[in-house]
């Protein structure tokens, strides 16, 4: 794994940030860490960093400013969340596109060797994406283009500009497409929470308070796959140190529908059986989504480890003790 390097990580108060700068410290690297949030809305803050707090990079004058003397930078960066936020913020999810451009430049202008990006699994073409149980998805699923809107299409477009910009200025990029990432320190309620972290703060109050029901978005029919935090940071470590400069899926192949979800986190609570609402006119996304792992298991030799019943049972301990120091007050994982 990376060592003794001095790297810049964009987006590090966020949710995947913060594992991943957590990650690369242990390592013994030299961390530059900045973020668009207030130092007391990073998820994680670590003082053997270089911290840089309310640090918008959709401005290329910060850009130019931080992208000195590194070695490698990673871009975690974006405005995003789970259904609900990017269904009804999709011009908020474009703009990170200046995030994006406004870095490459700078590693372009400062001479950086290598550049990481994180894409999602919202850029695949969405007619591959329309029946509940469908075939993991492929890296050349994502053409022809039809993403998710607004965020998909951020993604997408931003892998492209990575990709000449490789091409045009040597610049080496290494791409993620992750798939649902869930793990302690994400976002779990005040609107940008994604389906695992919503579904385990739903059932932890219907425990506490004992409630027989839960709300559930849609028909509960759907399916995804979600991938542990800590495959994911050790997917993209690997994936950065490869010589595979395509974009690559960083997600698990353990397709479950939104109810299997919430069966296993009933078991994992011991509560028993909730009522499910379920609540067609809510975000919804697509039908089915799935990774399919062969080129990661062919370029990286790696691929995930972490069941989602285990993954849900550490982030759901995690979610508990969260909201018994917290109560019903917004935890601080809310901020964008
Ligand atoms: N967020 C949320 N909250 N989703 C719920 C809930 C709830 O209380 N109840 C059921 N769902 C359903 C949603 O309607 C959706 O069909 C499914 O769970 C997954 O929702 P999600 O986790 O919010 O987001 P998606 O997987 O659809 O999309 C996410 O994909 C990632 C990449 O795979 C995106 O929002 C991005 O976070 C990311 O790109």
């Amino acid at each position: 794994m990376i060592k003794n390097k001095k790297i810049l990580v964009v987006g590090a108060g966020g949710f995947i940030g913060g594992h991943l700068v957590k990650r690369l410290l242990e390592n013994d690297n030299s961390i530059i860490a900045s973020d668009i949030k207030p130092k007391e809305y990073w998820f994680q803050d670590f003082d053997n960093a270089e911290n840089h707090y309310s640090m918008d990079m959709k401005e290329i004058n910060n850009c130019r400013k931080i992208v000195k003397n590194i070695d490698y930078v990673f871009n975690m960066a974006c405005n995003m969340g789970g259904m609900g936020f990017i269904e009804n913020n999709k011009a908020e999810c474009m703009q990170s596109v200046l995030i994006n451009t406004n870095l490459l430049i700078a590693c372009k202008e400062e001479g950086i060797k290598r550049y990481f990006f994180s894409s999602s699994a919202c850029a695949y073409n969405k007619s591959k994406q329309q029946e509940v149980f469908i075939e993991g998805l492929k890296e050349s699923d994502a053409y022809p283009a039809d993403p998710e809107d607004g965020y998909g299409w951020e993604k997408l477009f931003s892998e492209r500009m990575c990709r000449h910009f490789m091409e045009d200025y040597n610049i080496e990029v290494r791409i993620a497409r992750y798939h649902n990432i869930y793990g302690p320190f994400g976002t779990y309620d005040g609107g940008r929470e994604k389906a695992p972290a919503a579904l385990c703060r739903k059932v932890i109050y219907a425990k506490e308070n004992n409630e027989n029901k839960i709300d559930v978005w849609g028909d509960g029919k759907q399916t995804r796959s979600f991938l542990f935090i800590d495959d994911c940071i050790e997917g993209t470590l690997r994936l950065f140190e490869s010589d595979f400069s395509e974009p690559v899926n960083i997600g698990s192949d353990e397709q479950v529908s939104i109810n299997q979800m919430i069966d296993l986190i009933e078991d994992i609570s011991k509560i028993k059986k909730l009522k499910r609402d379920y609540q067609l006119d809510k975000p919804k996304g697509v039908r089915g989504r799935s990774s399919n792992n062969d080129l990661v298991k062919k370029v990286l030799n790696w691929s995930f480890k972490i069941k989602l019943k285990d993954g849900l049972k550490i982030t759901y301990e995690w979610m508990n003790s969260e909201i018994n120091k917290h109560g019903s007050n917004l935890s601080r994982f809310t901020k964008s």
